[in-house]
């Protein structure tokens, strides 16, 4: 552990408020301030909630601020602890750029999935509005076995429909970054090192390192022409304990990339700097995807990843695209419907 001069005067603060909160409340007669705020982050980290509507968990993420994206100075180091940086070609750091620059975002407290929306979830959402199944359910029937799997093949469109009949609504990227990475600035929802083994990723799926997207894309191309189903790849939500976020969301590492509710645009810059356009696709009514997918190499799999279905979002849908949804901490939904 570091400690540095900071840290003692927090030390001493502390003992000073444990030393007062003894004082103020002797003979165990009611608990320190300290003690009791403790408690409450504690509660706060485990407050979860079932949405009565979709049956879905979802955990609280506190209000703060974070920062979000990635330096445009850190791209260089970032690909080389990868061993990415020497590859002949800019597919890498073209990935990074719409990162830039990296920026603090402060959130109000809010509510989060736990998990990837279900097909499940999805089967109920269907039965209750009369929507079309997903086009990747033969005869458009959930097929057993299938339930707890992510839900994918549907349109942002769909999503955000999902979301107003669920009474919540899909994330803004910013909170789902957050939610994946909390407010330390770690590269993967576990950390900084990368291992294959903690996220459902293109590696694990091949048993064999393919850090490159050239790679990873070669591999998924074969696995198609092979015809293996997509859904050989994916697997039921939450299976993977390790791809778990500081605040206990699960696959925002890899799985299924997921929707968002936010347009794919520039980032904001300093006041007095320039917006640079830096990313072709920013303002072309995109719509942005979070987190890595089965088929995702290293780099895609990054907290501060993020993507854009180069197509229209009411018409883009894939396999390895889903969604799941937060809501205001005063907005969740209640008991009832
Ligand atoms: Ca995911």
């Amino acid at each position: 552990m570091v400690t540095n001069k900071r840290g003692h005067i927090l030390v001493m603060v502390l003992s000073l408020l444990t030393l007062w909160g003894t004082l103020a409340n002797p003979a165990g007669q009611g608990r320190s301030k300290q003690a009791n705020a403790a408690d409450s982050h504690a509660a706060i980290l485990q407050r979860v909630h079932t949405n009565p509507v979709d049956g879905a968990e979802m955990v609280f993420i506190p209000a703060g601020k974070f920062d979000m994206g990635t330096d445009i100075n850190e791209i260089e180091a970032q690909l080389k602890r990868f061993g990415l940086w020497d590859l002949p070609g800019t597919d890498e750091v073209r990935h990074c750029l719409d990162e830039v620059p990296k920026h603090s975002v402060t959130l109000p407290g809010f509510w989060m999935y736990k998990y990837e929306v279900t097909c499940r979830q999805y089967q109920k959402f269907i039965a209750a509005t009369g929507r079309p199944a997903p086009p990747n359910w033969p005869g458009g029937k959930l097929q057993p076995g299938m339930e707890n799997y992510p839900v994918t093949c549907v349109t942002w469109v769909d999503a955000m429909a999902y979301a107003r009949w669920g009474e919540v609504r899909l994330a803004a990227e910013q909170e789902w970054e957050k939610a994946a990475g909390g407010a330390d600035g770690r590269l993967f929802v576990w950390g900084n090192d990368w291992d294959p083994a903690r996220c459902n990723s293109v590696e694990r799926n091949a048993g064999k390192p393919l850090r490159s997207f050239k790679d990873a894309n070669a591999w998924a191309r074969k696995m198609f022409d092979e015809g293996i189903p997509a859904t050989r790849w994916l697997l039921p939500v939450g299976s993977i304990k390790q791809d778990v976020s500081p605040y206990g969301c699960y696959d925002m590492a890899g799985n299924v990339s997921e929707w968002t509710a936010s347009p794919y645009e520039a980032y904001p810059y300093p006041a007095g700097k320039a917006k640079l356009i830096i990313c072709p696709e920013f303002f072309m009514g995109l719509r942005v995807v979070k987190g890595g997918c089965a088929l995702s190499p290293v780099v895609a799999c990054r907290v501060t990843e993020r993507d854009f279905p180069p197509t229209k979002p009411e018409e883009f849908m894939d396999e390895f695209v889903g969604f799941r949804c937060a809501a205001y901490e005063t907005a969740m939904p209640k008991p009832g419907k």
